[in-house]
């Protein structure tokens, strides 16, 4: 079965989206030799099966912390298929961080733009095309509390595809590949 991560910082609406995404049946495990719990369930992306862990908040994938640790070893072990990386839109320079330690280690990923709810309360306007743009992967702006933007998340999730860091930074500086 094909697997999919949800990766972010604490605190950005990882767990509310993976609710979202899967459903019930979701079975909470604890990592072996440590307090870490992460969560697991299955769901359904066009006709087939796919395997959804959500993972403990990480701000770096060079651990501080064991939930760091933990995140990052079920990363290398487990191979995710397509990694989301869950960004809170009030908070995006923050999220951005782990987002590209990602996207150097050769994960495909989509970023989720969550919390945009919160972010346009506070008139913080994000370009996100040009985001996506520059770092060459799905951005989809989420609001995980309603389902706002999900339809489009898992829409593009087959878009996922490793990046490569060299290209983003020539990216940003306006060059072509
Ligand atoms: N306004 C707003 N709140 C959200 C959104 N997603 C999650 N939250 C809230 O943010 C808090 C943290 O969410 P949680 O899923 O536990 O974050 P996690 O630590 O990343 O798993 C909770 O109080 C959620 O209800 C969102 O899109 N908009
Ligand atoms: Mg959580």
């Amino acid at each position: 079965m094909k697997k999919i991560f949800l990766a972010g910082n604490p605190n950005v609406g990882k767990s509310v989206l993976f609710n979202r995404l899967s459903g019930a049946k979701a079975t909470v495990s604890n990592y072996p030799g440590t307090t870490v719990d992460f969560t697991k369930s299955q769901m359904w992306i066009a006709g087939e099966g796919w395997e959804i862990i959500d993972l403990p908040g990480a701000f770096s994938l060079k651990p501080k912390d064991k939930a760091e640790e933990v995140a990052r070893d079920m990363l290398s072990k487990e191979k995710p298929d397509t990694v989301v990386s869950v960004i809170d839109a009030t908070a995006v320079e923050r999220g951005l961080y782990l987002t590209l330690e990602l996207m150097e280690k050769g994960y495909p990923i989509v970023v989720a733009l969550n919390m945009s709810d919160a972010a346009r309360d506070r008139k913080i306007k994000i370009d996100v095309k040009k985001l996506e743009k520059i770092l060459g992967v799905p951005v989809v702006e989420t609001v995980a509390t309603t389902g706002s933007g999900l339809k489009e998340l898992v829409s593009r999730i087959s878009e996922a595809k490793p990046m490569r860091i060299r290209s983003i930074k020539r990216r940003a500086k306006g060059k072509k590949e």
